[in-house]
């Protein structure tokens, strides 16, 4: 039409011939194949890119949890509808799968409970649990109406928290409990008094401590502590802590956040909170801020870079990290978090870009079975044969096994993956002391370092916890390791002059288990041996592990606590301590909540339905067939 009009072109195309006409059109066709092609090899900030490919379709691999054809359903959707249930439009249902419905939880609640505190709790729970119903049909947030919050607390085995809130039947361990309760409230109270609002607690000058980690977030502590004090029944703590959120948890912040940080702190922290308490307020937040979190991913293997700006979605490498790469302790530590906000939001995106991490770490070759601590995003390769169980690696392999345990055992290929780990980690890194004691030494492209980070020592705790779903051979072997680990991080506590563990400690040049260097003596208020103490308890009920998490508690309220707080120290071999001024909000999500759980019966968030995300905020087994099972179905409906 347009061409007839023009000045001088005949109506017959311009006086064509049919043959230039045809070549014209290859011409042209090939011209705009080749505009459209072009695209793919912009830089992923380029515009033009993020107008013409949707953030899903420049994902190389992708694999959903549910099955391809699901999938490919969502991919072939609008971008806005894929990601749209966090705004409370329809979402898109995973693929169900059968298994055996537990036993009904509400029988379990009426059967077992007692005591006052216990009914507390209940009240407090069935109010939340009628809030959070009338808040699904208003359907704001996540899409909520396909998550029912009743029929997922009738999926667990026992009531959250216990018969008797964990109360334990012997007096002193009571005492012991009620003791680190009261160590949570004095850091709390002071938290609140000096920093609220602020990310944590600096105790010696009383004020606020912001830091660059979480990009303009705010309230770290707050979000670490809602479960832990949930869960010691501090309940008017608990509800200043949820009105802060509910009035000031600003997700539209802008600044320089660390992916992996944000979301063991923040969205772990809300998502416990939300399935502790039903309160729908903490599943809008921690899908709202998730959704936020996408944008890292946008790299050409789809492994996340590790900095984000919440604000811009603009992402990038830390600056110290080898050329440009991406550390597998955080890109490996975001699993158990982005399946539950999939299954909160039914957007099956989460769970597509931790599938595609697992895929890519699955298929690429390992240097003796060890996965290195550094991975380029763009070119999925290895950047450094660094190997570490301790900081830059840690997370990762917990993760693993958690995944197994938390798909209520059906995710085989993380469990294929943490065995076979397991069995480099131990032919490459276990060794023994010459005074016997068992350790993790890091490994530097085949050579070894003969150190061990108090990060490491969570390690204790993880091949305890996978030590029953091992091969039948290995499980007792697996258990006596995860003892003989947990037994050396206790030996870092007990050869110091405080009783409190290095950063790291070696086993060269004469030294067993104690740290050589000046700047290995600090201690932060750390977790990870304390968290070995709790599940080696769990698993073997040796008394010797409240013992050990006694002494801790005596240590920390001998050197670290200070007139307004808790404090991490400079050198654990001096008892004229030098304090370091920090509270750290992992001293009130773990440390304080892996004591709690230590001195408490182990009904108290038990491990037959809880995974502890890496910041100690609990997470619940997804039990597919319990929360899809029609009758189930039918009775919330009904009621
Ligand atoms: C916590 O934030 C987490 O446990 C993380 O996995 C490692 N470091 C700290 C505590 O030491």
């Amino acid at each position: 039409m347009v061409f007839r009009k023009l000045p001088g072109v005949s109506a017959s195309g311009m006086g064509l011939r049919l043959s230039q006409k045809f070549m014209f059109l290859l011409f042209l066709s090939g011209l705009v194949t080749l505009c459209f092609g072009a695209l793919f090899f912009l830089p992923d900030s380029v515009r033009l890119k993020r107008i013409f490919l949707s953030k899903t379709e420049i994902q190389p691999v992708t694999v959903g949890s549910g099955s391809e054809n699901d999938v490919r359903e969502h991919l072939k959707r609008p971008k806005d509808q894929g990601m749209t249930s966090a705004k409370g439009e329809a979402g898109i249902k995973l693929k169900s799968q059968s298994r055996k419905p537990p036993v009904s939880y509400e029988a379990t609640e009426v059967r077992l409970a007692g005591g006052k505190a216990q009914e507390d709790l209940n009240l407090s729970r069935s109010k939340t649990e009628s809030a959070s119903e009338k808040v699904t049909s208003s359907n704001h947030g996540a899409n909520s109406d396909t998550f029912s919050y009743k029929k997922f607390r009738r999926c667990l085995f026992k009531p959250p928290l216990g018969r008797d809130s964990g109360r334990p039947a012997d007096p002193q361990t009571n005492e012991r409990r009620e003791k680190v309760k009261e160590m949570m409230k004095f850091a709390w109270d002071n938290y609140k008094r000096y920093a609220w609002g602020k990310n944590e607690l600096r105790p010696l000058t009383r004020n606020g401590h912001i830091g660059n980690m979480f990009g303009g977030l705010r309230g770290a502590s707050v979000v670490d502590s809602l479960d832990t004090l949930y869960i010691m029944g501090l309940m008017d703590e608990y509800n200043d802590a949820k009105e802060w959120v509910k009035t000031s948890l600003d997700l539209n912040s802008n600044g320089e956040a660390s992916l992996f940080e944000v979301n063991i702190r923040y969205v772990g922290g809300l998502l416990s909170a939300y399935y502790l308490t039903g309160e729908e307020l903490f599943k809008n937040k921690a899908v709202e801020l998730g959704e936020k979190l996408l944008p890292a991913f946008n790299t050409p293997t789809g492994i996340p870079r590790g900095v984000i700006n919440l604000g811009s979605g603009t992402s990038w490498s830390w600056g110290w990290a080898s050329a440009g790469s991406s550390i597998l302790a955080e890109f490996g530590t975001l699993h158990l978090e982005f399946v539950h906000l999939t299954e909160l939001s039914s957007n099956p995106v989460y769970t597509e870009k931790v599938m595609n991490i697992r895929k890519l770490l699955n298929k690429i070759e390992k240097p003796h079975g060890l996965y290195p601590n550094f991975l380029s995003p763009v070119s999925g390769n290895w950047v450094q044969h660094h190997v570490s169980i301790g900081g830059l690696g840690d997370s990762f392999y917990e993760y693993l096994i958690k995944s197994y345990l938390m798909s209520d055992k059906t995710d085989d290929d993380a469990k294929k993956m943490y065995y076979t780990a397991l069995e480099a980690i131990e032919a490459n890194l276990v060794q023994k002391s010459p005074g016997g004691l068992t350790y993790m030494a890091e490994w530097r492209g085949g050579i070894l370092d003969h150190k061990m980070g108090h990060l490491a020592c969570f390690s204790g705790g993880m091949i305890g916890i996978g030590a029953d779903d091992g091969a039948a051979e290995k499980r007792q072997h697996y258990l006596d390791l995860a003892a003989e680990i947990t037994h050396t991080c206790h030996e870092s506590y007990t050869r110091s002059a405080t009783k409190l563990g290095p950063e790291a400690f070696r086993f060269d040049s004469g030294a067993e288990a104690t740290a050589t260097r000046l700047s290995d003596r600090y201690y932060i208020l750390r977790p990870e041996v304390i968290e070995s103490y709790m599940y080696m308890w769990r698993l073997t009920h040796d008394p010797k592990y409240r013992e050990w998490g006694w002494e801790a508690v005596e240590a920390l309220e001998q050197h670290c606590r200070v007139e307004s707080g808790f404090s991490g120290i400079r050198d654990v071999y001096t008892t004229s301590v030098s304090h370091d001024n920090m509270q750290q909000s992992f001293f009130l999500s773990e440390t304080l909540k892996y004591l709690y759980l230590l001195f408490s019966d182990d009904d108290l968030l038990s491990l037959e339905d809880w995974v502890f995300n890496t910041e100690a905020h609990p997470l619940p087994i997804i039990r597919n067939s319990c929360l899809q099972d029609d009758t189930t179905q039918e009775k919330t409906v009904s009621e």
